[in-house]
């Protein structure tokens, strides 16, 4: 029997997994992950990350991503997985996250001893012990001087596909290299956490795919080069310090001889680049057509759609991205997701299942009841200092604010995501809380559209293992095209579909259009709503 098996890693902001697929029989084989404030409690990690700077401030630490690797590897050994099968290998990193490096660190992956464990060898290489993740948002000066030094905002997008964020590598290079110069000169290389994690895999440097390669501010975005215009206003030598870009389905070599000896991995096991959380899961999900949209709901919420050409948002919110198919991708992201949803969620000390009981007892629109919820900075829109804000209820009222928090969540994902596609004909749900059939049921009503629910919420290590696929068959005569090796594969899992209900189309496009104004009052000094939101609440709530 011809054994095909393929790998894809998922390193986010609280866990590494890993997924294994049997390419010929369709099914996945084995899936784990490493949690790494509870399985790796010696980095005192809080939910992966930390936090200083009254929460503007937020790294993580890349040895522990190591660490984990090393911890997931021994469980699949463990389980007697049989890793001399697996043919390729590819992974996802949470996005924009940077990790500073000296020169002996290509020096060190190459002479690994399989005797001993990576962090013990992997030492001394780091020029900044912790890794800005994209939870931080302390780079708004720099920011504002990358972004004047391109021309501005429209001409920021236009080169790089995003206007500068708070959380892209760019900026955060920009801050290294002002407040810690000696250390910024002293380092020879700066990965993303997808491509650290690669370069780790291969015993050498990694290059960075184009999809991730797109969330820096660096990236020329209709070229696939390095933009020199962009890499002269981040930072000096920048060019030298960056690891050359590629296709995110290149093969980029053989894994490396510390996981052969030590883990019994076949010599011939391929490596195809790591590549974003974001873009692995367009691929697992299957969006490599236009029509349908996502939601990932995770650490971060997401909205993402496959574009087949460049469309930029020129509104500065939105962010393009090469898919790893080659084309586009349109996505907003939120701070304000899961870490959100949990806030209310252990203030009222509720389990997942109060939370779910509340959402079917309260009525959509609850009775008028809107929340803004920057519980941390948000992203879109742009919050730097996080602030919620309840309008006809307060902050003890239980059901108010269970409801509230994800009304206003997916509120604001349609009224941001409208750039994208302006009508999906279908959103398919994937992230933690994907298995969550009330919030989804919220989506679909606010969405106005059909909401697809999988039974495995992990699609960018799944999207990551297909990539490995793809790449491996098209390297062979047996090559496969994208849609039908995403079909094949998504056919055999348990799919449910989730209708809007027809009865709160109105009620929601009401309640988008007083979301907004309420954004626009407190954000932008715009109008005080309260007069639309009385006719709101009598219209719908007043018998
Ligand atoms: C995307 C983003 C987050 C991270 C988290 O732009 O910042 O979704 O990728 O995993």
């Amino acid at each position: 029997m011809i054994m095909d098996y393929f790998l894809g890693f998922d390193s986010s902001t609280q866990s590494l997994t890993g997924i294994l697929i049997d390419f010929n029989q369709k099914k996945r084989i084995y899936s784990y992950s490493i949690n790494f404030d509870k399985d790796l409690p010696q980095y005192k990690t809080q939910n992966g990350v930390y936090i200083y700077n009254e929460g503007k401030v937020v790294h993580s630490n890349p040895l522990m991503w190591i660490e984990a690797l090393e911890l997931l590897l021994n469980k699949f050994v463990q389980v007697g997985l049989p890793l001399e099968h697996i043919k390729a290998i590819s992974g996802s990193g949470q996005q924009h996250g940077t990790v500073y490096l000296n020169n002996s660190f290509e020096s060190i992956l190459k002479k690994l001893d399989s005797t001993k464990t990576l962090v013990s060898q992997i030492t001394n290489v780091f020029t900044r012990k912790t890794s800005p993740v994209w939870m931080d948002s302390s780079t708004a000066e720099e920011c504002e001087e990358i972004r004047h030094k391109l021309g501005g905002m429209e001409s920021t997008i236009k080169i790089t596909g995003s206007n500068t964020f708070e959380r892209f590598s760019g900026p955060q290079i920009r801050k290294f290299f002002k407040q810690n110069y000696d250390d910024y000169m002293n380092t020879s290389v700066i990965h993303l956490v997808s491509s650290f994690l690669s370069s780790i895999l291969l015993g050498k440097n990694s290059p960075i795919d184009h999809s991730d390669g797109a969330g820096m501010n660096l990236m020329n975005i209709e070229t696939k080069q390095w933009d020199q215009k962009a890499l002269d206003a981040t930072a000096p030598n920048l060019l030298q310090k960056l690891p050359p870009l590629t296709n995110s389905y290149e093969i980029i070599g053989t894994i490396s001889p510390y996981f052969i000896k030590k883990y019994g991995f076949s010599s011939k096991t391929l490596l195809i680049p790591w590549s974003g959380d974001n873009p692995n899961s367009l691929i697992g999900l299957g969006l490599t057509s236009q029509g349908k949209a996502a939601v990932s709901l995770g650490t971060s919420d997401t909205y993402f759609s496959y574009l087949k050409h460049l469309n930029f948002d020129l509104s500065g919110e939105g962010h393009v991205f090469r898919a790893p198919t080659g084309d586009f991708m349109g996505m907003i992201c939120y701070k304000n997701g899961s870490l959100a949803r949990e806030e209310i969620k252990n203030k009222f000390n509720l389990t997942w299942k109060d939370f779910s009981r509340i959402l079917r007892k309260t009525p959509p629109g609850n009775y008028g009841k809107i929340m803004l919820p920057y519980f941390f900075a948000e992203i879109v829109p742009l919050v730097l200092q996080p602030k919620v804000f309840r309008f006809g209820f307060d902050e003890n009222d239980v059901e108010a604010n269970v409801r509230a928090v994800i009304e206003a969540q997916f509120l604001s994902m349609k009224l941001h995501s409208q750039w994208i596609s302006e009508q999906p004909n279908e959103i398919y749900a994937t992230g933690g809380a994907s298995s969550n059939i009330e919030i989804l049921q919220i989506v679909a009503n606010i969405f106005n559209s059909n909401v697809r629910q999988f039974e495995d919420t992990n699609s960018s290590a799944l999207g990551a293992a297909l990539r490995s696929a793809k790449s491996y068959y098209d390297s062979t005569s047996k090559s496969v095209d994208w849609t039908d090796l995403v079909s094949s594969f998504l056919k055999i899992q348990k799919i449910n579909v989730i209708k809007p209900n027809q009865r709160y189309t109105v009620l929601y496009n009401d309640m988008l259009t007083i979301y907004k104004k309420y954004e626009n009052y407190i954000l932008r000094n715009g109008e005080d709503p309260e007069r639309y939101h009385k006719s709101f609440i009598k219209k719908y709530f007043d018998n």
